[in-house]
């Protein structure tokens, strides 16, 4: 099948067909990164019920709003034309990313609210406002990030959110800006936990964020408790 507006990807997927369609996520690394710094996010959802797509941006230096561009132009090639598409349920699409990546998939939960959820990593953006989210938005932020400091980026970032949107803003304790682009136990249990709710509306998962995670790797969480929890 042909791809457009993207430059191509990995998929990873559930074999199982026989539970039914899965939700889709789009995955988009950060400035100078390809689409291998997301590999544990892509094997890691991958095995807990959703199909996801990392993917490579159209250039390396691609800023936010085209990396946005790409990730709608990627949801819309694995829901529609790609070999699993026929395992989606394309009414359930989510997009994550890891700074640059990760202010694009902010901007493409805000600009397409009929996203599920969005996940920023360590996110990175300029010139934006998110006070329109209507997008679940969890922000994850690294507690030593000197790229994208949480001051300046994450926690504005989640602040501009209003809580109308449900919210959560995960710090990992002691980290830095490349915390994105590996496993790391809380990133990853947050960032299923929060898919979960919002692309399956699962609400067992309704545990896992309210009351929020704590312990020796979280070095802050703020959020809003799920509506009905
Ligand atoms: O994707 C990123 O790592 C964004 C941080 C960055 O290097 O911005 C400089 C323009």
């Amino acid at each position: 099948a042909r791809q457009t507006g993207f430059n191509g990807g990995t998929i990873y997927y559930p074999t199982s067909t026989g539970e039914g369609t899965f939700g889709a996520v789009v995955a988009t690394p950060g400035f100078t990164e390809g689409q291998n710094v997301l590999q544990w996010a892509g094997r890691y959802l991958g095995s807990n019920g959703f199909v996801v797509m990392t993917i490579n941006t159209n250039t390396i230096l691609d800023f936010p709003p085209a990396r946005s561009a790409q990730m709608r132009a990627a949801t819309t090639w694995l829901t529609t034309s790609s070999p699993v598409a026929g395992r989606i349920d394309r009414n359930r699409t989510a997009f994550i990313g890891h700074s640059m990546g990760g202010g694009g998939s902010l901007q493409t939960g805000r600009d397409v609210p009929d996203t599920e959820a969005v996940v920023g990593l360590q996110p990175w953006h300029v010139g934006q406002n998110f006070s329109t989210m209507q997008v679940p938005s969890l922000i994850v932020a690294a507690q030593s990030d000197r790229i994208a400091p949480k001051n300046q980026y994450a926690k504005p970032f989640y602040n501009q959110i209003p809580a109308s949107a449900e919210k959560a803003y995960l710090e990992i304790a002691g980290a830095g800006h490349f915390v994105g682009t590996t496993f790391n136990a809380a990133q990853a249990r947050s960032t299923l936990s929060w898919l979960k709710r919002y692309v399956d509306a699962d609400i067992r998962y309704d545990q896992f964020l309210c009351p929020p995670p704590s312990g020796a790797g979280i070095a802050e969480y703020l959020h809003t408790c799920p509506t009905g929890s």
